[in-house]
Parts: C-alpha cells; sequence; structure tokens
C-alpha cells in the first residue's frame, strides 16, 4: 500500500527549491524498539576489551586450567593507564576478562583458590576486578565484565548443575560487590569436564540472576539476550545490519549454521526482537599479549577501517587491547588508540551541512536538498536515524549536482541506516547535495545527515 507525499516544501532558508511529488509505503505498524539500556550501550559506539589473565605469562591463546597462580605476577599493573588510553580513544565503556577458559579469576573469589589471592600480585591482597572498575569509573568510563562459562580448572566442570550452581555464585560475587556493570559479556565455549562429560550450562537461569543483580546492564553472548555477536572477529558488521532479529533463528545456546550466520551478521528487518550486534576485534593477532607480535599491531589507517566497517554499519566496535606481562598497555597500543582517534577527529572535523541552505522536499524531514555556499568536495555521508522509534529506513539515496541547470547525478545509496552509517564514496565535487529516503518500514521519521569533505 502506497500513500503520495503532498508537495508542501518547507523553505528552512532561500535557496534553490527542488520539490517533486514522491510516494512512499504508508507507516506500517509499530517497529520493535530498544531498552534504554540498548540505547544508551549503542549509543557508546566504543567499548575496549582487555583480556588479561594467566595466558599473558605463558603465551599461550587458552589456558589448560593447570598453570600455577605463581605466574601472575604483574609488577606494575595500572588500570588507570588502560582507562586513560580507551578515553583518549574515545572509548566510552570497558570490558575486563575477569575469568577466562583456565579459570584463573581476576578478583578474590570465595568459590575457588584459582584466583589473584594465590598469586604474588599486590602479595596475595589484590583485587584486579575492583582496581578495574575504579579506574574505569575514575575516567568516566562504564565498566563491563566477561566471565566464562568453559573452565578448565573447576573441578566440578561437567557435573552440570553443580557447576551451574558455582558458576551463578561466581556472577553473584561480581554483579553485587563492584557496583553497576554495564555490560555482562558471554561466550558459548563449552567442552567436557573431568568427568568426561560435557557441561550443560542453564542459561535462562544465569540470564535471571543477571537482570536481578543488574537490571540496568545488557547481556551480550553469541546470540543475545540484548546482544548479538556480529559473526565474526574481524570488526566487520553486515551491510546491511539491522538490530532486529528472529529470535528462533539467533539462539542460545551454540546452534550453527548459514541461516544463523547470515541473521547474526544482516538482522532481519522482519525481525521481531532488538537485539544489536556487537563486533569484537583485536588490535593484536592474539586475544591476549604475544611479545612476539609487537610489529602486527593494526595501524591507525586499520582502526579507522575497523570503526567504518562496525561502527560504521550500526554495530558497536568492542576493540581488544591486551595488556603486557607488567601489566601496561603497551606505547605502541596506546599511541595507536590516540592516532585513530586523531584521525576520525580529522574525518570528521566539519561538517558542511552546518549553516548551508535546507529546503524540505515533502512534508517530512527525510528528503531534502541542500545548497552549499561554495563548491564542496564530498567523501563522506554520516547519516543517523533516530532508532529509539526503531529502525526503519530500508534504502535511501544521495544526489548532488554543480549547477541548478544540471542533472542530478548519484553519489552513494544505501539500505538501512540504523543508528550511524558512515559510506565513503569517490570525491564528488557539488554545489547542491539530495538526500532522499526511498523505502521505510514505518514513519517517517528523522534522519541526520552530515556531510564531510575528502581530507
Ligand atoms: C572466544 C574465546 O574463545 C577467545 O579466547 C576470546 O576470549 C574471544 C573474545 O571469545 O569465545
Amino acid at each position: 500500500m502506497t500513500e503520495t507525499v503532498s508537495r508542501r516544501a518547507f523553505l528552512m532558508s532561500v535557496g534553490a527549491v527542488c520539490v517533486t511529488a514522491r510516494t512512499r509505503p504508508a507507516a506500517a505498524a509499530a517497529r520493535p524498539v530498544p531498552s534504554p539500556s540498548q540505547l544508551e550501550w549503542q549509543r557508546d559506539e566504543l567499548a575496549l576489551f582487555l583480556h588479561f589473565g594467566v595466558n599473558t605469562f605463558t603465551d599461550r591463546e587458552w589456558g589448560d586450567g593447570k598453570e600455577s597462580p605463581s605466574i601472575f605476577a604483574p609488577a606494575k599493573l595500572d588500570a588507570r593507564q588502560w582507562a586513560r588510553a580507551a578515553k583518549a580513544g574515545g572509548f566510552r565503556a570497558m570490558i575486563l576478562t575477569a575469568k577466562h577458559h583456565d579459570g584463573f579469576c581476576l578478583w578474590p573469589t570465595r568459590t575457588t583458590d584459582h584466583s589473584v589471592k594465590s598469586s604474588p600480585f599486590r602479595s596475595g591482597g589484590g583485587d584486579l576486578v575492583r582496581e578495574f572498575v575504579d579506574a574505569s569509573r575514575a575516567e568516566g568510563l562504564k565498566p563491563g565484565l566477561y566471565l566464562s562459562p568453559w573452565d578448565r580448572n573447576a573441578r566440578v566442570y561437567g557435573d552440570s548443575p553443580r557447576y551451574n550452581d558455582f558458576y551463578c555464585e561466581q556472577l553473584t560475587e561480581l554483579l553485587t560487590n563492584y557496583g553497576p556493570i554495564h555490560e555482562v559479556w558471554f561466550d558459548g565455549a563449552n567442552g567436557e569436564g573431568p568427568n568426561g562429560k560435557k557441561q550443560e550450562y542453564d542459561w535462562p537461569r544465569v540470564w535471571g540472576l543477571v537482570r536481578k543483580l543488574q537490571p540496568d546492564a545488557v547481556m551480550f553472548s553469541d546470540a543475545g539476550p540484548d546482544v548479538r555477536w556480529i559473526g565474526n572477529e574481524r570488526g566487520i558488521a553486515g551491510d546491511p545490519n539491522w538490530s532486529t532479529v528472529d529470535p528462533d533463528v539467533v539462539r542460545v545456546p551454540g546452534v550453527g549454521g548459514d541461516a544463523v550466520t547470515k541473521m547474526l551478521q544482516h538482522g532481519d528487518p522482519n525481525g521481531t526482537t532488538w537485539r544489536p550486534g556487537e563486533s569484537d576485534v583485536s588490535i593484536r593477532p592474539g586475544w591476549f599479549y604475544h611479545p612476539a607480535d609487537e610489529a602486527k599491531v593494526r595501524s591507525i589507517d586499520n582502526l579507522v577501517d575497523l570503526y567504518f566497517s562496525s561502527v560504521g554499519r550500526n554495530s558497536k566496535l568492542l576493540l581488544n587491547v591486551p595488556p603486557a606481562p607488567d601489566g601496561l598497555l603497551h606505547d605502541t597500543d596506546v599511541s595507536r588508540l590516540a592516532g585513530m582517534r586523531g584521525a576520525l577527529d580529522r574525518l570528521f572535523a566539519s561538517d558542511v551541512m552546518r549553516g548551508s541552505a535546507r529546503t524540505r522536499l515533502s512534508d517530512t524531514p527525510d528528503r531534502f536538498t541542500i545548497v552549499f555556499d561554495r563548491e564542496v568536495t564530498l567523501g563522506i555521508a554520516d547519516l543517523r536515524e533516530e532508532i529509539a522509534a526503531g529502525q526503519c529506513v530500508a534504502r535511501y539515496s544521495i544526489e548532488g549536482r554543480r549547477a541548478e541547470t544540471d542533472a542530478w547525478q548519484p553519489i552513494c545509496r544505501g539500505t538501512t541506516i540504523g543508528h550511524r552509517k558512515l559510506d565513503r564514496f569517490p570525491a564528488a565535487t557539488v554545489r547542491q547535495a539530495r538526500f532522499v529516503v526511498e523505502e521505510t518500514l514505518a514513519g517517517p521519521h528523522d534522519v541526520t545527515v552530515r556531510l564531510y569533505e575528502t581530507p
């Protein structure tokens, strides 16, 4: 069903007016919307991931749980250094591996001796989770925690009900003793315990516990319930990327297959559940620090590319920067984070839309012509939907022309927008541009358009 949009032009300023009647789908039923926590989570755009633990000292990616806590000796540990580096990079949240697959706990848990309290760190009196949350808050960052369900040290792993009790006790410690935790991060890693049996996790119980103890936290896992994995560890979201999914396809735990991979990458415009995608990727080849990787830290340009392929595709970037054995982020990584911020600030320094004459092409705000006060050479479009009302735009285009008598030439086009869609396109020198939402699933509603010149 379509309706004709009236030709009423809304003159925001003097300038060339080009008003055409267009058609659009009628407003459909209400779209799924984010919860306040999901909205805040997405608007933060950047979170720093910190993989730190016994693997940092063994030069491995996955420990086997047999590591002696005596190796955990980060002599210069300073979580404020992590937080300052994150802040300088423009990050708004940090997530720490409170426990990885090896089972070593970075806080003095009551559930096991396999923790910092058996280590030389602060002479056994340390609590790294405490230092991490305090440092995060001191720098205005939101703390999050990753508690690996797979635990290769716990004797009760594989004895499903007993391990589920053990795991929930660990979660309870983390979610009651450290103030507000913004994101609780789970992965789907699942193995056999010493009894030779595969552990069966009790996800409904785990999620219920998190909701009870930290109602404002978002929970990430391969499939949710609040935030879904984007389907790869390369920092590349799908295009298109809808924040809605079909909950019967994206399920926990661990179902695979092409349909699932596709839904993780792209979401589903007809999905009934709001579950945005998080893109986790490491600045180094591994998740943990390895001295041999020193020359393989991602370049500033590469980090900017990651920003475009994640944040710029309606996802959130969770960038892992692993502390070294001394407990500090390496200088190279720190300078790359600041370099990425500088490069992004330069790209987005001056929106040429600002101060230019804008004319609506209809009585809705999602189609308009803009007349610049000079010739501009455009290279980047930054589009944002007001997703509090749902993700609605399904197709848009940007065109440009040098003079009013010229024909409009395509500059870029795309499908959905969501929280943020960043397009880089071949330099286009124009005096006028035209933005049109060509298809929406509901609405219309506000789209913020910013255009930038090629640097
Ligand atoms: C995965 C783990 O197996 C990796 O070691 C890493 O922690 C990654 C972020 O999640 O599930």
